[in-house]
């Protein structure tokens, strides 16, 4: 089954196929349609399409919260003891399902510890997080899938210690009040919601910008004490407000769902910060290289945005592993310039804040 259910685009093209590309009109298939022709491409259309059909019946699952047979309760642990819920176990089920008339050689999910190797002779590898966010499933908040398209080398054993930048495709959906697909394919960042009466994917947004300059930023301020400093500076001055040195107010927002996080930032901007921490098990954040932060950066890059470890551009990070965690910091470009700043020039820590917020300020925080 395609994207849209009364037709695939492996098997027969949409009579529209010159649809009108303004806005709303072109439906998925049709806009994926012109990448049939270049062979590497033709297989990332083709998992794209799996993921979008995977996407309708997660959708399905969501929407219709406990009148579906999803309680969104745990049912164990996965690979690296984080909490596995019903939802998370079956979004992965759908979507190697859904993948399996794709040319894929090598699938790897957060939800598995090692990948899956599917056709040798395949160009392409795909890396998902079936269900971001599924400490929302029962709370009614934005949840969504995550993946990445890489090509696939001769040693299948490197499929995923590849660096960032050699990312063919990536994207997420969002399972909110719309369901969204967020996609790029290296020509910049594209939107498509779910038409739920056709079925149908269709686009809404091109070539999505994210302004340079973020007035609101997200991060779980409840682990403020366990920051490092320059995390903690910048927080500061994003609170110092126009008094402070950023010299403008900020507004703060943390939803707990990446996907809702990242397309909050590509519709009114935004920075937003996962980073490390001195919780156990933290020391590299918590968000996944592999199938997270890759995704996510090549996405905010296409956008115009920056993505960072506070240190590092993510995108030329190489994974050590498939799991690897690393401190997320992505969204408008000169935040980011600024954090990373903070980062490497430990002296103006002192300076940024010391006025009202010093640790011996009038204020506490
Ligand atoms: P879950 O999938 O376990 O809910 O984690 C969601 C997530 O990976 C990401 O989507 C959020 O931004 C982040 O974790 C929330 O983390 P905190 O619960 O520590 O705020």
């Amino acid at each position: 089954m395609g994207c849209c259910t009364h037709r695939s685009v492996l098997t027969n093209r949409p009579e529209t196929a010159g649809a009108d590309v303004t806005t709303g009109q072109l439906r998925l298939e049709s806009y994926l349609e012109r990448y049939f022709e270049t062979a590497p491409l033709a297989a990332v259309a083709a998992a794209i399409d799996g993921i979008a059909t995977a996407a309708l019946e997660i959708e399905s699952l969501t929407s219709r919260g406990q009148l579906s047979e999803i309680s969104g309760l745990a049912t164990g642990c996965n690979s690296d003891g984080d909490i596995q819920k019903d939802l998370d176990v079956r979004a992965d089920a759908i979507i190697r399902r859904a993948l399996s008339k794709a040319p894929i050689a090598a699938l790897a999910s957060e939800e598995a510890a090692e990948p899956e190797i599917r056709d040798p002779r395949a160009r392409i590898c795909v890396a998902v997080d079936p269900l971001d966010g599924s400490s929302n499933i029962d709370l009614n908040v934005t949840i969504g899938t995550i993946f990445s398209i890489l090509p696939a080398p001769d040693d299948l054993s490197a499929a995923f210690r590849q660096c960032g930048t050699a990312q063919l495709a990536a994207g997420f959906v969002t399972y909110g009040p719309q369901t969204s697909l967020v996609l790029t394919i290296g020509e910049g960042v594209d939107v498509f919601t779910l038409d739920r009466t056709s079925a149908c994917f269709k686009l809404v947004r091109r070539r999505v910008r994210i302004p340079a300059r973020a007035d609101e930023f997200a991060i779980n301020v409840s682990n403020r004490r366990h920051w490092e400093a320059p995390t903690r500076a910048f927080v500061d001055e994003c609170l110092a407000g126009a008094d402070g040195p950023l010299g403008r107010d900020f507004n703060m927002r943390w939803i707990g769902s990446l996907v809702a996080e990242a397309y909050r930032i590509l519709t009114r901007g935004g920075v937003f910060l996962y980073p490390s921490d001195a919780r156990p098990g933290y020391g590299d954040g918590r968000l996944r290289l592999v199938y997270e932060a890759h995704p996510m950066a090549f996405i905010i890059e296409q956008a115009g945005g920056s993505a960072s470890t506070g240190h590092d551009r993510i995108l030329d990070l190489v994974p050590k592993n498939l799991h690897q965690r690393v401190p997320l910091v992505m969204g408008a470009s000169d935040e980011v310039r600024r954090i990373e700043e903070l980062y490497s020039r430990p002296e103006l820590i002192a300076s940024s804040t010391a006025p009202l917020f010093a640790r011996r300020g009038f204020f506490r925080i």
